[in-house]
């Protein structure tokens, strides 16, 4: 959702703050860090750092400085540097638990750290090669109390990714790039600025290898990429604070190197099988009798329709936690869930993070007396505005936020008595401001001058508040070093960053956290609400790690041929670099006026994504699939071909959440010496068997994509396609139809048949297809479970197909109690075509057989 009223506002003040940013008052040189006292063990190294000399760029230098480097496993380096005094703030573990080491010796480690002493630097090298992948000795280290930078030169073929969330390229430009981080409201994700999330790492795949590079900060920051005046590339890290704590993966494969990154934020959460089917939602659904309307015609249609939604229409005033008496009654929405449940279908609302300040309002009454709002320093109530009106804000940290959070979903949700959801979506939560510090400044000028004059001047810097929670005497407000955030300076539309959290850290550190909290306590808060099954929880701001609570669409993009091409590197950025595998786009586009074939195109792409929701603003015209003929039959088409591949994606969402491999991921992760792959942004692979190649130019009947040298199958007609590594260009592709190809060496699991609801999906037999590789062999899997259960326990099978040429083979763990078979296996590209053979078999145990 947007407020589009509030762009004009937020354009207004990019142009008036890009000028006044950076450019330090002289240009010196700063004179860098002695390391000192180096004490060396087996796995790890240790020294003080001591600045050698005056510098004051932006802020007082921190003299003493700690290094810490921990052979943390084989594959994993950390390398921690921070203020002696551990005043300097750092995530709080709650937050971002992160890895303990396992104390591997230096001399077993696939990463080598060594150092220069004066002015200090360090380099990371791949100890198998010798290669190094950062060198941070181009630049000294600045470590000032709000500017703290670093470099590393880059080699001229380093392929960098990721740095989310963005809707830049995939593969990031070379040079002359600047990534900003700064978790901020986004209305039509403009391209080049920060948008809705924070993820700083990026993987770097060059030929010798892919390795990963994570600084495990909320800071905001700035990171370039450029030329310097040797000619050289460099990737710089700008940021306004905290330690600087860097987690290097050594790969050498890009799927090891998603699993290592996973390892450090952690797994993403298994979803319940659901999810996977298809969703609708829209913004202005008026009423109830509307939203009934729309179930209705989906089902006329014919189109399966699995997650209705309701966006903040269903809401009393725009309060969480209300329904309108009017629009939606109570009872009427209570039976509205009721007859979704009896067809297996499902039902999820929207909550935004900002209370409505109204005494009598249960929700903010119930709050205020277990003190979990955000306060000014002088103990008044920290306001804004979001759709409710004036609010307040929920304090993450508070030690009852957790309780009242839990509290408010157990009492509203209550499927006895309240609306049985099986799912929540948290909006606006960067956080989203409508009425920040300055506008708060001029619309109510006799009100809020004075609390405007506290929040600016009396309040305006930090207290140091102990051990890792923040130095103290910064400007919270207006940092000297200005990052390049899209909404202006760092209070602009959101909180007050000078605004305290209950432990003692300020919104200045944590901005970044807010969405990433929120989902967090969103999750526990369902698990409390029903403890055996896996939560859903759907969130627009994410940190680093949010993928295991948490999905994540990729917020209020524009009905256009532009935005339905970015999606795809989006889903790329986070399904194999971020961690979050549950996520998509607004199908057909959030804003604006989406046209038929375009929408026809975007239903059949999004089908072969993991997230899969129609959604429109309240401004747009309505797109729901049925709206057009054309529409109606490819979203038909592609629901039945996803739906067949249902077990087949769990499956990798299964692996996703059990070793962290990415359940989508460009070409190159499967074909990493082939350099035609490394820029490849509108391709994909869909688990790790099907190539995905859909129509990218605008309202195109022609595509040309590339298949690296290897067999493949189409998957539509199973015809054998053998590519040198090619541009193909297929013409004549219809509205309805979409470019998929199996890999050649994958054997891929299908339902039989598909249904209109995933339960009933579920309840098909299934066929299995051979794909046989270069030499004849192939192999695949299939994870079986009840779908929804947190804990399975040993309910489930984990099974292994292989197929050597002659013979097929179904092996593995049999755990999940199931009356269905697989019908029939058949194998392509064979001599005179596909060959089948009738089962059927079981699936409660192994079986095989020879052609
Ligand atoms: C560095 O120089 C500035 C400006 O000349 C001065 O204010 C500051 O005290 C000096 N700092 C140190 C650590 O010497
Ligand atoms: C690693 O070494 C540190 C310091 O000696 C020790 O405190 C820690 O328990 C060790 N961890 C493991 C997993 O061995
Ligand atoms: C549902 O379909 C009916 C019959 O075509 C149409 O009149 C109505 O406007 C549609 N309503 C919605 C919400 O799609
Ligand atoms: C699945 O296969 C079994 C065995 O052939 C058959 O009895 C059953 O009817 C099939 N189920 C469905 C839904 O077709
Ligand atoms: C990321 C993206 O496509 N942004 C576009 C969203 O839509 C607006 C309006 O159509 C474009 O101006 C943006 O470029």
């Amino acid at each position: 959702m947007a407020f589009l009223s509030f762009l004009a506002a937020l354009l207004a003040l990019c142009i008036t703050s890009s000028a006044a940013r950076r450019a330090p008052a002289t240009d010196v040189r700063c004179p860098g860090y002695e390391a000192t006292n180096v004490a060396q063990g087996d796995s790890y190294l240790l020294a003080d750092l001591v600045f050698a000399g005056n510098c004051s760029l932006y802020n007082q230098d921190i003299t003493n400085l700690r290094l810490l480097v921990e052979y943390q496993s084989d594959s994993r380096l950390h390398v921690l540097i921070g203020d002696a005094d551990d005043n300097v703030y750092q995530v709080q573990e709650q937050v971002l638990p992160r890895p303990h080491t396992q104390n591997v010796t230096a001399s077993s480690a696939a990463l080598e750290f060594s150092y220069t002493k004066s002015p200090f630097s360090f380099q990371v090298k791949r100890a198998s090669t010798g290669e190094t992948l950062f060198d941070s000795s181009s630049e000294p280290l600045i470590f000032e109390s709000q500017f703290v930078q670093i470099q590393t030169s880059l080699p001229q073929d380093a392929n960098l990714y990721g740095l989310g969330e963005h809707s830049d390229s995939f593969r990031l430009p070379a040079s002359n790039y600047e990534r900003s981080i700064w978790n901020a409201e986004s209305p039509f994700i403009p391209r080049g600025r920060n948008l809705y999330g924070s993820h700083p790492v990026y993987f770097d795949h060059r030929l010798s290898g892919t390795h990963g590079v994570f600084l495990a900060s909320a800071s905001g920051m700035d990171i370039n990429f450029g030329i310097n005046a040797a000619g050289e590339r460099y990737l710089q890290y700008t940021t306004i604070g905290g330690v600087l704590d860097f987690y290097f993966l050594a790969g050498p494969d890009p799927t090891s190197v998603s699993k290592q990154y996973a390892e450090v934020v952690g797994l993403p959460a298994m979803m319940p099988y659901w999810i996977l089917g298809f969703h609708q939602c829209k913004y202005g659904w008026d009423d109830i009798g509307h939203v009934k309307q729309v179930v209705a015609n989906y089902s006329a249609a014919g189109i399966p329709l699995e997650t209705l939604w309701g966006d903040i229409d269903y809401m009393d005033e725009r309060e969480d936690f209300t329904t309108s008496p009017d629009r939606y009654p109570h009872d009427q929405v209570r039976a509205l869930v009721d007859s979704l449940h009896e067809n297996n279908q499902h039902y999820i609302v929207i909550l935004d993070p900002g209370i409505h300040r109204q005494e009598g309002y249960a929700t903010y009454d119930r709050g205020a007396e277990k003190d979990v709002f955000l306060k000014n320093a002088d103990g008044s109530p920290h306001l804004g505005r979001q759709w409710a009106g004036q609010v307040v804000w929920p304090d993450w940290f508070a030690p009852s936020v957790q309780d009242w959070w839990t509290n408010e979903i157990k009492l509203f949700f209550d499927a006895s008595t309240g609306i049985d959801v099986d799912g929540l979506w948290v909006d606006m939560d960067e956080a989203s401001n409508m009425c920040d510090i300055h506008c708060m400044g001029q619309a109510d000028a006799a009100a809020t001058h004075r609390a405007r004059r506290n929040l600016l001047s009396r309040y305006g810097s930090s207290q140091a508040q102990g051990p890792m929670k923040g130095l103290g005497g910064r400007d919270l407000l207006n940092p000297p070093y200005r990052i390049n955030n899209h909404n202006g300076d760092l209070s602009g539309g959101t909180l007050a960053t000078n605004i305290a959290n209950a432990d003692g850290s300020y919104q200045y550190d944590t901005h970044n956290l807010y969405g990433h909290m929120m989902a967090g306590a969103t999750h526990d808060a369902l698990l409390a609400h029903k403890p055996t099954k896996r939560p859903f929880v759907l969130t627009r701001s994410t940190f680093a790690g949010s993928g295991r609570k948490a999905a994540h669409w990729f917020g209020d993009n524009a009905s256009t041929w532009d935005d339905y091409r970015v999606a795809i590197a989006q889903m790329l950025a986070f399904t194999a670099i971020h961690a979050m595998p549950m996520v998509g786009s607004d199908i057909c586009g959030f804003n604006g006026d989406a046209q038929e074939h375009m929408c026809a195109r975007w239903a059949t792409l999004g089908a072969f994504q993991p997230f899969y929701r129609n959604h429109a603003d309240i401004s747009a015209p309505s797109q729901e699939f049925y709206r057009w003929d054309l529409v109606k039959d490819a979203a038909k088409k592609a629901i039945d071909a996803r739906y067949r591949l249902l077990d087949y994606v769990y499956t990798a969402m299964h692996a996703a959440s059990t070793t962290g491999a990415p359940i989508a991921s460009p070409l190159w992760f499967a074909y990493p010496q082939d350099a035609n792959t490394f820029g490849i942004q509108t391709q994909w692979l869909w688990g790790d068997a099907l190539v995905v190649s859909p129509v990218v130019n605008d309202d195109s009947q022609s595509v040309t994509f590339y298949l690296p040298n290897d067999v493949f199958y189409d998957f539509w007609t199973w015809e054998k396609v053998a590519s040198q590594g090619a541009q193909i260009t297929v013409d004549n592709v219809a509205w309805t139809d979409i470019p998929v190809h199996i890999r050649g060496g994958s054997i891929i699991p299908l339902r039989v048949e598909s249904a209109s609801t995933t339960a009933e999906v579920r309840a098909q037999n299934f066929t299995v297809v051979v794909a046989p590789g270069v030499y004849g062999a192939a192999k695949g899997a299939l994870y079986l479970d009840d779908g929804e259960s947190l804990d399975v326990g040993n309910a489930k099978s984990e099974i292994s197909f292989s197929w050597d040429g002659q013979a097929f083979q179904a092996s593995g763990t049999f755990g999940f109690a199931t009356d269905l078979v697989v019908e029939s296996v058949t194998v392509l590209g064979q001599d005179g075509g596909p060959q089948t053979k009738k089962g059927p078999w079981g699936l409660e145990q192994g079986f095989s057989f020879h052609f």
